[in-house]
C-alpha cells in the first residue's frame, strides 16, 4: 500500500512538471502579438491591409513566413516603400524580428495585404488572423475591423 502511494505521487508530480515544462516551451507563447486591426474599406475594394504589432521575447530571431485568413483568397506581407516621389508596396517574402524586439505593421511600414476578399468587412466586426512562424509556430490573433486602428498603433 505505501508502495502505491509512493508510486501515485511519483507520477503526479512528474506530470505536474512536464506540464510545466511543455508549456515553458511553446514559442507560440513568447511570440505577443497586440493591436490587431484590419482597414474598414468601402464594399466595392477587394483588397485591404491588416495592421499588428509583433513582439519577440522568444530568446531567438523570428522570422514570420506567411499569414492567413478565412476572409481573403491570398494574404501577403508588405512593405512601403519610396520610390522616387511616390511611396509603393512592395511583397517581402518575409519578415524578421531580432530576439527582444518587436515589429510594428503599422500604416506607411510594414502590413499585411488581404488580396482578394471574398466578403465585405464590416467596421467593428473581429477578424481571425494566422501568422505564421518560422519552425513551425503559428500564431492565432484576432484583428478589430476599423477606418482608423486601434488608437495604440495609428
Ligand atoms: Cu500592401
Amino acid at each position: 500500500m505505501k508502495v502505491l502511494h509512493r508510486r501515485f505521487w511519483f507520477f503526479l508530480i512528474a506530470g505536474l512538471l512536464l506540464a510545466a515544462v511543455s508549456q515553458a516551451q511553446d514559442p507560440s507563447q513568447k511570440i505577443l502579438v497586440s493591436n490587431a486591426w484590419i482597414r474598414a474599406m468601402p464594399p466595392s475594394m477587394k483588397t485591404t491591409a491588416a495592421y499588428l504589432t509583433i513582439e519577440n521575447t522568444t530568446g531567438a530571431e523570428l522570422v514570420l513566413q506567411s499569414a492567413g485568413t478565412t476572409v481573403a483568397r491570398t494574404v501577403e506581407i508588405h512593405r512601403m516603400e519610396q520610390v522616387g516621389e511616390v511611396m509603393k508596396m512592395k511583397a517581402i517574402g518575409e519578415l524578421r524580428i531580432p530576439a527582444g524586439e518587436r515589429a510594428e505593421l503599422a500604416p506607411k511600414g510594414y502590413h499585411l495585404m488581404l488580396i482578394d476578399l471574398l466578403r465585405p468587412l464590416q467596421e467593428g466586426e473581429t477578424i481571425p488572423l494566422a501568422l505564421n512562424f518560422s519552425g513551425g509556430t503559428t500564431v492565432h490573433v484576432d484583428a478589430v475591423v476599423s477606418k482608423w486602428g486601434t488608437g495604440a498603433s495609428q
